[in-house]
């Protein structure tokens, strides 16, 4: 496990952190070794914050204000189904709360 959570860092989509329409940056981590980017604003804790930055980068993206390669999206897709959307807000929540 532990080569492989070093793997993923090593090739974290995010290297440049997203920059939102409105200026803020999101620099996403991996938390727990998944390959899912949980810790939206990489603070180092999951909580409210997190659920909040990913319901603004899902509704930009929806509407086209920004563009994700799709290293990006696999790592914010948290029900897996191949897209970005506001199922994976919902999912998250799941997850996460
Ligand atoms: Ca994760
Ligand atoms: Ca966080
Ligand atoms: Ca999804």
């Amino acid at each position: 496990m532990g080569s492989a959570y070093v793997s993923i860092l090593e090739i974290s989509p995010f290297v440049e952190p997203i920059t939102l329409p409105n200026g803020m940056q999101l620099p996403p981590v991996e938390h727990d070794g998944d390959g899912l980017f949980e810790d939206l604003n990489g603070d180092g804790n999951i909580d409210g914050q997190d659920v909040s930055r990913l319901a603004q980068l899902v509704n930009v993206y929806r509407r086209g204000e920004i563009t994700l390669t799709d290293a990006q999206v696999a790592a914010l897709d948290f029900n897996g189904d191949g897209e970005l959307t506001q199922a994976d807000i919902a999912a998250y929540n799941r997850m996460h709360r």
